[in-house]
């Protein structure tokens, strides 16, 4: 395999609203992430993923964007963000932005254009048809509830959103729009990012007859990922994308992609492929509910495990993928993942340890390595989220209470992941001397960063070492190309696998049941690399772990 400049990195996703507020106006920025660079590379971050910090109306929180040249006045200036790049460059550190092309803002000037001339040139950059018997073009419903066709005003035309009515789509059929979309991608990579997050790409393709699906919904509308299922031929707009833009620069990318095809892996992800690479949601999908948040299931830790597990051992027969337990758009892991009794230190370090270690690239989302969690959500007025508004009223359409909806919205919202980063135990958390735009969690006096700065036994001060692990001069070619070898898959509640090349095996094994259980080694061990309760004595021929405890083994090769 050709070795490539980001194959051993680790990634940092930062939400900029929620991360540090530097002037006191309640919203992170540019200025508050600079200041931070020492402590990202205290954790050992080489890569950094900023979410959108482009001109936007926020409808949804930037990615809705109103000028890809501009970066929004509540972030900062261009200014503040060239020094970004060049403090991250003094420090050996890399930045990529999020690269949201699938849609735009409805106030970005081509839309605007587009509203005023609905027969003109700036109408072919989006989908512009005409509707079906007095209904919209389609029965499609969009990815945050309702129709994904809105009128035009003034004329018998609907034009297409898969998100927010204020997302129209981009017409990737257009090459005067591919052509504006290349040079501003390459205007970017000019200025010395290396690389982008590409935002909902697998969209881009649609099917230009816009046929109807069967509806799914008491709405009667069918949801509109079918189509995307359905139509082939994303691939050759991703490649020529790439072609134009990425690979000229050798830049890191990494893709959100949902409804892919099987077939399609190695040609998105393998030697050559459209990406560098692609976050694996397969333990996200496991909690998604068949009509909306209200009935998501749990998460049953054998089909997590087995979820985990088959998704590395697809991927590493042709690439890397990248690993996350949360984003922007997800709890947060340890109250999704880990059952009642773990959610505690111990087993948030193990949670860690179990996704760091895997084979890819390991992205850390804000507030991860402190074990942030869930908010206790007291009404549905408390969130920002569009997504979770319309989830909210999904629920109470199926006929719940408005107890039982907020039930639903508190386990699943994407705002239990943008509440503002715990700093520290000084009011709001230290990250807003006023007003927050979102709430901070109210358990910020105990889980912040300063106290666990000072306390050896923090989960901040386990995740340095296990970055720290990963990135040893040691152990590094095997945490980064060895084989991915699930192990003890016969178990109840162990998550255990080897990571082999030739010259080396690591055994990384968790407990995440409520007992204590005793494995049989199938290895002599070297030596303890790492464990979450300061386990030193190296095991012989059985281990045992407690109830949410983690060890790292360098066994016999
Ligand atoms: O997400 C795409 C996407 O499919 C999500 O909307 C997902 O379905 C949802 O979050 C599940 O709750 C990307 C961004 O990550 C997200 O923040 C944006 O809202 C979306 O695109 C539109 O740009
Ligand atoms: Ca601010």
């Amino acid at each position: 395999m050709k070795r490539k400049w980001w194959h051993d990195k680790v990634a940092y996703q930062i939400y900029p609203k929620s991360f540090l507020d530097s002037n006191g106006d309640g919203i992170g920025d540019l200025r508050g992430i600079i200041s931070k660079l020492d402590y990202l590379k205290s954790l050992g971050i080489d890569i950094v993923w900023l979410s959108p910090i482009y001109k936007s109306p926020f409808v949804d929180q930037g990615y809705d964007i109103s000028d890809y040249y501009a970066i929004a006045e509540e972030f900062g200036t261009m200014e503040e963000f060239e020094e970004l790049l060049a403090e991250s460059k003094k420090r050996d550190m890399h930045i990529i932005m999020d690269l949201v092309i699938n849609h735009c803002s409805d106030q970005h000037e081509w839309f605007q254009k587009a509203l005023a001339d609905p027969y003109g040139e700036y109408a072919d950059f989006f989908y512009f048809r005409k509707g079906k018997n007095g209904n919209p073009p389609s029965n499609y419903r969009s990815y945050f509830g309702g129709s994904c066709w809105e009128p035009v005003p003034g004329t018998d035309l609907y034009y297409l959103h898969m998100f927010a009515k204020e997302q129209p789509d981009l017409n990737w059929e257009n090459p005067k729009l591919l052509e504006q979309l290349y040079q501003m991608i390459n205007w970017w990579l000019g200025k010395g990012l290396a690389g982008f997050r590409i935002d909902a790409i697998i969209n881009i393709k649609k099917d230009l007859a816009f046929p109807d699906y069967e509806p799914d919904g008491p709405d009667g509308l069918a949801a509109c990922w079918k189509m995307v299922e359905s139509v082939d031929g994303v691939g050759d707009l991703l490649e020529t994308l790439k072609k134009n833009t990425f690979q000229k620069y050798d830049a890191f990318t990494v893709a959100e992609v949902f409804n892919m095809k099987e077939d399609e892996l190695p040609s998105f992800i393998g030697k050559d492929g459209h990406f560098s690479t692609m976050f694996d949601f397969s333990a996200h999908a496991l909690s998604i509910g068949g009509n909306g948040w209200y009935d998501a299931p749990d998460i049953d830790f054998k089909k997590w495990r087995e979820s985990i597990v088959n998704s590395q051992l697809k991927v590493q027969k042709c690439g890397f993928e990248a690993n996350i337990i949360e984003n922007h758009d997800e709890p947060r892991g340890v109250s999704r993942y880990l059952p009642n009794y773990a959610q505690n230190p111990a087993g948030t370090k193990m949670l860690g340890t179990v996704s760091v270690l895997l084979r890819g690239i390991p992205f850390i989302y804000q507030g991860q390595e402190i074990g942030m969690q869930n908010t206790k959500w007291n009404s549905v007025e408390e969130f920002n989220d569009i997504n979770t508004k319309d989830q909210y009223q999904l629920a109470l359409d199926a006929g719940l209470s408005e107890e039982e909806a907020l039930y639903a919205c508190t386990k699943m919202s994407r705002d239990n992941a943008r509440t503002p980063m715990q700093w520290s135990d000084l009011e709001n958390a230290g990250f807003t001397t006023k007003t927050p735009w979102l709430k901070v969690n109210d358990n910020y006096p105990k889980i912040n960063v300063k106290n666990q700065e000072n306390d050896p036994d923090s989960v901040l001060n386990y995740y340095r070492k296990l970055i720290g692990v990963r990135k040893s001069a040691e152990y590094k070619e095997v945490f980064t190309y060895g084989e991915f070898v699930p192990a003890y898959l016969d178990t109840e509640s162990i998550m255990a696998y080897y990571r082999e090349t030739d010259e080396q095996r690591i055994l990384v094994a968790a407990n995440f049941g409520e007992n204590t259980a005793e494995l049989n080694l199938d290895y002599d061990i070297r030596h303890v690399i790492l464990s979450n309760m300061n386990q030193s004595t190296k095991p012989q021929r059985s281990l045992k772990l407690k109830s949410c405890e983690v060890i790292v083994l360098e066994c016999e090769k």
